[in-house]
């Protein structure tokens, strides 16, 4: 089982669990998030987890202070083996990054997608049409999350000309470090380890069809989330899974989710 620093746990978090005085509460991290049913990991283990009443309560007022994947929450673990029973979050700790998207519906109220998120991958494909102003503005947007944006140039492989597409994206880049990148190649993901170091939290956004899930999956070394051809009209088909949190071999975590999109259109 992971150390909760290797899940991310800092003296940020730590001084506001002092605070929380309850007995019996214990610090896990929100790795999956359906429909307010959610799977908690601490150092105990691995639980299906739900929000008690009161929290649920609180929330029907401000959406935004539901957990979310990524949170840090303070729950009571049931009894007996790890994976048993369900886990009770009874308090939301402060969050020190997220995304937010309007929630859909009539009201423009606040919806946090994902939290504390140290690093934010934003996927680009080579390619396919790469527009630089497009990506000033979704960096704008990303650094108002509180996490570091890196831009990701994906397929390097189906480029004939990287040279002098990347003079353009790193003009737009705003000082953004930028990596190419290729998931079909050997080593063609190298670039990224630095970021994904025990500990540290990466999510990963651009369009559909970009290869997001392909590098999830290289870098886990196995088929966890779905890749999908993308469709004869160029456009990538929607897969809606959770949202979730996957740790890798290498001891980072990485979060791939459709909804960080949508993030991106908030404010284009
Ligand atoms: N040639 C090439 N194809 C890739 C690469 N990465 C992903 N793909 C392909 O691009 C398509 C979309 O990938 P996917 O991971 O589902 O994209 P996502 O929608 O961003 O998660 C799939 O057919 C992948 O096999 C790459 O580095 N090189
Ligand atoms: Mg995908």
């Amino acid at each position: 089982m992971p150390s909760l620093e290797a899940l991310g746990w800092s003296p940020f978090f730590e001084q506001q669990v002092q605070r929380i005085n309850e007995i019996g509460l214990i610090p896990l991290r929100v790795v999956e998030e359906q429909r307010g049913s959610y799977r908690v990991l601490g150092e105990g283990g691995l639980w299906y987890a739900e929000v008690v009443g009161r929290l649920r309560h609180e929330a029907s007022e401000v959406a935004a202070d539901l957990p979310c994947v990524g949170d840090w929450v303070m729950a009571r673990a049931p009894r007996g083996n790890a994976g048993e029973g369900t886990a009770l979050i009874h308090f939301v700790i402060a969050r020190r990054t997220k995304f937010s998207r309007k929630q859909a519906g009539e009201k423009t109220a606040e919806q946090v997608v994902a939290a504390n998120i140290d690093t934010v991958f934003l996927v680009q494909s080579l390619n396919r049409d790469l527009n630089p102003r497009r990506l000033e503005r979704y960096l704008t947007l990303l650094w108002e999350s509180g996490a570091e944006p890196v831009v990701v140039l994906s397929k390097a492989d189906l480029c004939a000309d990287v040279e002098s597409l990347m003079e353009a994206v790193e003009r737009a880049a705003m000082g953004a470090a930028v990596h190419v990148t290729s998931a079909f190649s050997p080593g063609g993901l190298d670039a990224l380890s630095p970021y994904l170091t025990p500990g540290r939290t990466v999510a990963l956004v651009g369009s559909s069809g970009v290869g997001k899930s392909t590098i999830v999956n290289r870098l886990v070394g196995e088929d966890l989330m779905d890749v999908r051809d993308i469709r004869a009209d160029g456009r990538g088909r929607h897969t809606t899974t959770a949202r979730r949190l996957v740790v890798l071999p290498c001891g980072g975590m990485l979060l791939d989710t459709p909804g960080m999109r949508t993030v991106l259109m908030w404010g284009g």
